[in-house]
């Protein structure tokens, strides 16, 4: 462990985080994962049904290529350098039982304002809106320091009380900001914290679509997730 690793344990046992009572995950592993459809409007998504995972998240910090690396599939979701390559909310059904969910990047600064507000105004209603939504991983690139738009989106999801967890991308990039710099990851979880006066940090995983670190993590919380979708539904 290198001493910025250490610093980070210590860091993460320091903040106090939401606490799920999650079950034991079963079915974690990807078996199928198929495209399903895009939709630039939200009566264009599939039927409610199979509980969804949305990916949101500044353009470029890594969304499709999470959704690659977690299903195993190099090019099931579009990945590319440029940003603003996500132009619609595109679903992908997972073992015919669960959706992942690709959405448009906030802050793309070549987009037209009125466009970046138009994709902005389409995604938050769909986060409002889907009955069958289970979670929205906001990614935050973790080889830079806490950036305002993700503060923003993240005071924005709680606000409106969508269900969220942090997934930190980039992990195998070097860290910028200097060796004396807290790591990102705890600095963001710091500014949620003391800037944005979030009482508790969100859970929240470490993971790099390029090495593969945190997928298992990832897809086990996803695994629990969605057992505690399938004891919920029998409740109602
Ligand atoms: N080193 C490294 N590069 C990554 C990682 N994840 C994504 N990238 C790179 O970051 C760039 C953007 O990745 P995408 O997956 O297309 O990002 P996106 O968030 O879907 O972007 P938009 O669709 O434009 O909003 C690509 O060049 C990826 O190869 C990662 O974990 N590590
Ligand atoms: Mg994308």
């Amino acid at each position: 462990m290198t001493s910025a690793d250490a610093r980070d344990a210590g860091d993460a046992e320091a903040f106090p985080t939401v606490q799920l009572d999650l079950p034991v995950p079963t079915n974690v592993r990807v078996r199928t994962a198929e495209f399903v459809k895009s939709s630039v409007e939200i009566s264009q998504c599939p039927k409610e049904g199979p509980p969804e995972f949305a990916v949101i998240g500044r353009s470029n910090v890594g969304k499709s290529s999470l959704i690659n690396m977690l299903t195993g599939r190099k090019a099931l979701a579009q990945v590319s350098k440029e940003p603003g390559k996500t132009q619609c909310i595109n679903h992908f059904i997972i073992n015919d039982s669960w959706y992942l969910v690709d959405m448009p990047g906030y802050g793309y600064a070549k987009r037209s304002k009125d466009q970046r507000r138009e994709f902005d105004a389409f995604t938050k209603a769909y986060f409002k809106q889907r009955g069958t939504l289970a979670m929205v991983l906001l990614l935050v690139d973790g080889s830079i320091p806490p950036q305002p738009a993700d503060l923003d989106y993240a005071a924005w999801l709680a606000s409106a009380g969508v269900p969220f967890s942090i997934v930190f991308t980039k992990a195998d990039k070097k860290k910028k900001g200097g060796p004396r710099a807290l790591s990102n990851v705890a600095a963001f979880k710091r500014a949620l914290l003391e800037a944005r006066g979030f009482p508790l940090v969100p859970p929240s995983v470490v993971t790099s679509a390029a090495t593969g670190d945190g997928k298992s993590e990832l897809l086990a919380f996803v695994a629990s997730l969605r057992g505690m979708w399938e004891a919920a539904k029998k409740r109602r």
